[in-house]
């Protein structure tokens, strides 16, 4: 989402983590994704780090623009919440607690973002902000173990957030299934960017968002916010 926010053209090779390509594990060993190569050769293999690079190349929106809460929110969710999530989404390979158990442990962070919710829309304040873009994913997940609780537990402002990120334009836009890359394949790219250098990249980012009407975007109104209004073409 980061990427395609900022008017980067990516080339996109979906792989599958049960069988990751030998060029990737060669690239980042670490083997989880994301993995994002940089025009230069640079590797970037943390989701965050790519997102920050991403957001250090244009930033029309002010995703930047947070508070200190903000960033501790994204430790906490990098050191603690994930671990505690894999956990409670690998609940069989982790047999010392019942899934239950796992889940109440991760429910904590829940509990706390759905405090920040209840006072106003998004996590930095009245504005999606990079906070919001890099936690809603982990939560995403969290909520997919089992839906059917999550559907009707007490962490209200915590789902309408997640619903209405889900529901952005620009997450629908990056969320379509792709067939996994092999060698040799034609190149497929993220939606929405084409660009090369800074420029080029700047002035396209204006004129590729439109609203539903058609109408072309200038810099002024992105800045008002994703998923409202904002087409990707
Ligand atoms: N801190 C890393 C975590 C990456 C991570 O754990 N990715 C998962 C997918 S969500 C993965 O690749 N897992 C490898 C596997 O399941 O084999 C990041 O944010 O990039």
């Amino acid at each position: 989402m980061a990427l395609v926010y900022s008017g980067i053209q990516v080339e996109l090779r979906e792989v599958k983590l049960s069988d990751m390509p030998a060029s990737m594990l060669q690239l980042s060993p670490k083997a989880t994704v994301p993995v994002l190569v940089l025009e230069d050769g640079r590797v970037i293999d943390e989701s965050l780090e790519a997102m920050l690079w991403s957001l250090s190349q244009a930033d029309l929106q002010q995703w930047l623009d947070m508070d200190e809460r903000s960033t501790q929110l994204l430790r906490r969710c990098d050191v603690e919440f994930k671990p505690l999530l894999d956990c409670y989404k690998y609940a069989d390979r982790h047999p010392e607690s019942s899934e239950l158990e796992h889940r109440q442990r991760a429910e904590a962070f829940l509990r706390d973002l759905d405090e920040i919710l209840s006072h106003q829309p998004y996590l930095a304040g009245r504005h999606c902000r990079l906070v919001d873009v890099a936690i809603f994913p982990f939560i995403r997940q969290f909520a997919g173990v089992d839906a059917a609780w999550f559907a009707n537990c007490e962490y209200a402002f915590a789902r309408e957030w997640l619903n209405s990120l889900l529901a952005s334009e620009l997450f629908l836009a990056v969320m379509k299934k792709y067939p996994f890359w092999q060698p040799g394949d034609t190149a497929v790219y993220l939606p929405g960017a084409t660009r090369t250098s800074q420029a080029s990249r700047l002035r396209h980012c204006r004129f590729q968002w439109r609203s539903a009407s058609g109408f072309l975007y200038g810099e002024v109104q992105v800045a008002r916010g994703i998923g409202r209004s904002i087409n990707y073409h």
